[in-house]
């Protein structure tokens, strides 16, 4: 017979539990059996005190009774674990070149590097950034970027690793890794000038493991970095290339510039003028010598009172009231072979600038002096508006310019009017002179005397 009573079942059912932490201890009191005579089995997959991993586990109670009659309940513990893992992530960016040399890599990183066979990138090889984490070893795995042991071409690359720990919380860590072209070798001395008899040495930089291939006028040369020339010549001057050789990788090619140090030439400045009382202002001396720009020395080897020295072959010169020519010397000379130089020799003549002056006498016989009339302030200065007109003894015009010019072609030899063959005859002459329309004039007698 079969005894009808209450429904069996579970009372005072345990609440959801939720913890924060690597893991948790959870408690709590086990639900009670109602409805139901023993015998009777509560079982259930956890036992209060049971420790939980992260998640969300759920506790299952089964009653059952001796007539195979079940119920089941259930609640739920929550492990809730927020703490992402930390990245031992390597300083960024490290640089390699394409020989394999590591020219930054603070955290040291990469394991080994090897070139390619076409030089034009580099084989690289690197363990994974180490992370830890709050709770267990989290795994980590690369996301994005060359993996090791792969060809890193020339350029910029980005390695990104991922941390995940059990949770999954997941931290990111970049690497920035640069590989570099090589570079030329760079001969610290670009351009050499020396003196003949110099021992010269050109050098480049040391670079580890590199030998060095150089050429030149006296090529071949051994394949160190220096490069020795014992005796500087002029059959050894000319342009010296090299490269390096790196684990099979050529650097590209640099050069330098070998000279040698050559005698100036200079050349007198015998025609500058300046007017009495004035200043010939910043006159270059070494404009008309031979000489390398950027190897020499000038220097004033005679004083002179009113010269002012500027330095680089540049002077002034403050004239006195005398009609005279002065005189000094420089001595423009090798810089880097201070025995190779040259003596020149300057010239200034001063004149009074007015026209207050005209000669009284030519002699234009053909014997080339005095032939004809020269007017001595248009050689310092044009005065393209001057007026020069000659009067015979009676009065009458026999020659005008306007503008006078002493040039030999154009100047007056005492015929009329200047019309050649027309000679006029020997005998004093008037004239009036004008420097410009302004000018009161100058007068006098000049005399043609063959
Ligand atoms: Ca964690
Ligand atoms: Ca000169």
């Amino acid at each position: 017979m079969e005894v009808i009573g209450p429904a069996i079942g579970l009372a005072t059912l345990p609440a959801d539990q939720s913890f924060v932490g690597c893991e948790a201890v959870a408690t709590w009191n086990p639900p009670t059996p109602t409805g139901i005579c023993g015998p009777f089995t509560l079982t259930s997959n956890y036992e209060p005190g049971d420790t939980f991993d992260i998640g969300v586990t759920e506790v299952i109670y089964t009653l059952e009774d001796t007539l195979n009659h079940t119920v089941t309940t259930s609640f739920t513990i929550t492990v809730t674990e927020l703490v992402p893992p930390q990245f031992d992530c390597p300083v960024s960016p490290i640089k390699v070149n394409t020989s394999g040399a590591v020219l930054q890599d603070i955290s040291a990183f990469l394991m080994a590097t090897d070139t390619t066979s076409t030089c034009d990138g580099v084989d690289l090889q690197f363990l994974y950034p180490i992370a830890t984490d709050n709770c267990s070893d989290p795994i980590v795995t690369q996301m994005d970027g060359p993996l090791s042991a792969e060809v890193f071409n020339l350029g910029t690359h980005n390695l990104v690793f991922q941390a995940q720990d059990d949770a999954g919380n997941t931290t990111l860590c970049s690497v920035e890794v640069q590989v570099l072209p090589l570079l030329p070798v760079n001969p610290q001395v670009s351009d050499v000038i020396a003196c003949d008899g110099d021992e010269v040495t050109i050098s480049a930089n040391v670079i580890s493991g590199a030998t060095y291939t150089w050429d030149g006028p006296d090529a071949p040369y051994p394949d160190n970095n220096n490069l020795l020339i014992p005796s500087l010549n002029e059959d050894l001057t000319g342009i010296y290339t090299v490269y390096a050789t790196i684990n099979g990788c050529k650097t590209p090619l640099d050069s330098a510039l070998v000279r040698i140090g050559h005698l100036p030439v200079t050349a007198d400045d015998l025609d500058y003028e300046v007017g009495t009382n004035e200043t010939l202002a910043n006159f270059n001396v070494l404009l008309n010598d031979t000489y390398e720009l950027d190897d020499y020395t000038v220097t004033l080897s005679s004083p002179l009172d009113g010269l002012i020295d500027h330095g680089n072959g540049i002077f002034s010169f403050n004239a006195g009231p005398k009609n005279t020519t002065y005189s000094f010397f420089y001595t423009l000379c090798s810089k880097t072979c201070p025995d190779l130089c040259d003596i020149g020799t300057v010239s200034i003549t001063a004149r009074e600038r007015i026209c207050a002056f005209i000669p009284n006498i030519i002699t234009p016989n053909g014997d080339g002096v005095n032939d004809f009339l020269i007017i001595p302030c248009l050689d310092m200065e044009p005065y393209p508006d001057n007026q020069l007109i000659i009067f015979n003894q009676w009065g009458q015009k026999v020659y005008e310019a306007a503008p006078y010019s002493n040039e030999p072609d154009k100047a007056w030899r005492g015929t009329l009017n200047g019309i050649s063959g027309k000679d006029l005859p020997d005998a004093p002459y008037y004239y009036i002179f004008k420097a410009t329309p302004e000018d009161s004039g100058l007068k006098g007698f000049v005399e043609i005397f063959r």
